[in-house]
């Protein structure tokens, strides 16, 4: 017996009607039911197309560009390539620069993301180009009585100047205002460092407080809280609150310098090693002194009788003998350090540690990395210092450095600064700019982690006597000079 085509096709129409609503009911509740065959549908494809395009190098040369994706996916490349059979997913694309004819080339973005989709073609570029930004320096305001630093909360328009005596000075719309923000001079015995730096607490717009970082009259170190009472330029004198004094009894130098928040929202201070030639005292060595290190402290509930908390994370909290509020040790004369929270592999730490002899250095390390020593008195950079060889175990060595010389500008100690994360020269992302105290020169570097690319000089006037670098609230740089002067860091006028 045959079946007619007919019978055929209504005998497939009533398994059609049966098997349907059956199937969806097994899609629909996961129950188990008769199993009925269902018509197999084409396989969707599983993989994705990604073309990376690089682009713009000299011929002949590789680039250095990796691509990481799902299920441990990684592969560097070195020029343009089509990648195929890849999983869906998302893909990094990082790229570094690359030397080549004694030129850097960069890349026109370090860090990608690209959405790969199962049978989809994606794709990237990456551009290479040698920078040939122009900079120069405007001068902002003049006039200042030993300027030594300029800071800002984030987002805020006006810059505020730190005079050594002991004032903070406003400036708006490029008026430097007559009122002081803050001035405690009584307080300070201007024969040493004076007031060095300032930090703007994370939620400076709502309570207000400020930090400082300075000396007292008897020469300690002092960090002290202070509060601007309300949506004004002023803060009061008497909100002092006094969160710890370090004695500084050795010598007229050396005592640090740079109080500033780190992305964790604790709060960083930098001190000197006391002063004496050499650290004779071993103070920077020694984990049971507060001279010679990186602080780390909590001050987000600060009060008289506790003026500040150890984070749980500090390196030493619980080691008898040992500072808990010690995140790093063997520095020597941290007089500025700042962090950078814009490069695609994390916070950065950069340090410019003053040499004594020889060396100026800059450290540069992840933002997150405590419990470092920086080498100082056993090594000043990266030379042994007053021996032939020493013991480097276990020591964070510089990521640049230079040396002092002969010449007439000749350097004798490191400014650190910033890496430029501003808006209105955007060819600088991501370098760290720094200068020297006495030969003001203006020097900049690009780091990838921590392998430094393109070192070079700006070819901007020698200023000289360069105390600090300023962040304004939009991330825009100025150089601040001991004789009074403000300059910003701008694109040059053709
Ligand atoms: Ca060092």
């Amino acid at each position: 017996m045959t079946f007619h085509p007919a019978r055929l096709f209504l005998l497939s129409l009533f398994i059609g009607l049966l098997v349907g609503p059956l199937a969806a009911c097994n899609r629909g509740d996961g129950a188990p039911g008769a199993s009925v065959p269902v018509q197999p549908q084409p396989p969707a494809p599983a993989v994705g197309t990604l073309v990376v395009t690089i682009d713009n190098l000299p011929p002949g040369t590789s680039a250095l560009v990796r691509i990481s994706g799902p299920d441990g996916f990684a592969r560097d490349l070195g020029a343009t390539q089509t990648l195929t059979g890849l999983h869906p997913g998302s893909y990094a694309i990082t790229a570094r620069p690359v030397v080549a004819g004694g030129q850097t080339w960069m890349p026109s973005s370090a860090s990608q993301q690209v959405l790969v989709g199962a049978g989809d073609t994606a794709g990237a570029t990456v551009r290479y180009a040698v920078n040939d930004v122009a900079l120069a320096l405007t001068r902002v305001a003049t006039g200042l009585t030993e300027p030594v630093y300029l800071s800002a909360p984030p987002g805020d328009t006006r810059q505020f100047i730190v005079e050594r005596a002991g004032r903070i000075l406003v400036m708006q719309d490029g008026v430097l205002q007559a009122q002081p923000f803050l001035d405690i001079r009584v307080r300070i015995d201007p024969i040493v460092d004076g007031l060095m730096s300032i930090a703007f607490d994370p939620g400076f717009a709502d309570n207000g407080h400020f930090y400082v970082y300075r000396t007292d009259l008897d020469r300690n170190i002092v960090l002290e809280r202070y509060t601007v009472p309300c949506h004004c330029d002023a803060a009061d004198p008497d909100s002092v609150l006094t969160l710890l004094r370090i004695p500084h009894p050795d010598a007229l130098i050396h005592y640090g310098g740079q109080v500033a928040f780190g992305p964790d929202g604790y709060l960083y201070v930098s001190t000197g090693d006391g002063g004496v030639a050499n650290d004779a005292p071993g103070n920077a060595q020694n984990l049971g002194s507060l001279l010679g290190k990186l602080l780390r402290l909590d001050v987000g509930a600060a009060t008289v009788a506790e003026p500040y908390r150890i984070p749980p994370s500090n390196p030493y909290l619980g080691q008898p003998g040992r500072r808990p509020e010690i995140w790093a040790s063997g520095l020597r004369n941290p007089w500025r350090f700042s962090f950078d929270t814009g490069a695609p592999s994390g916070a950065s730490l950069y340090i410019g540690d003053v040499g004594q002899i020889a060396v100026e250095e800059i450290d540069l390390v992840p933002a997150s990395q405590g419990g470092l020593n920086y080498g100082w008195n056993r090594m000043e950079g990266s030379t042994c210092y007053l021996a032939q060889d020493c013991d480097r175990s276990g020591l964070t060595l510089p990521v640049a450095e230079y040396v002092h010389t002969a010449a007439l500008d000749t350097p004798c100690a490191v400014t650190g600064g910033y890496v430029y994360r501003g808006t209105a020269i955007p060819e600088l992302a991501g370098r760290y700019f720094y200068s020297d105290y006495c030969a003001g020169f203006l020097r900049s570097f690009y780091a990838y982690g921590t392998e430094v690319y393109e070192q070079r000089e700006w070819s901007v006037p020698r200023l000289g006597l360069i105390t600090s670098f300023g962040q304004d609230g939009k991330g825009e740089l100025y150089m601040i000079t001991l004789t009074g002067d403000v300059w910003k860091i701008v694109r040059a006028v053709p």
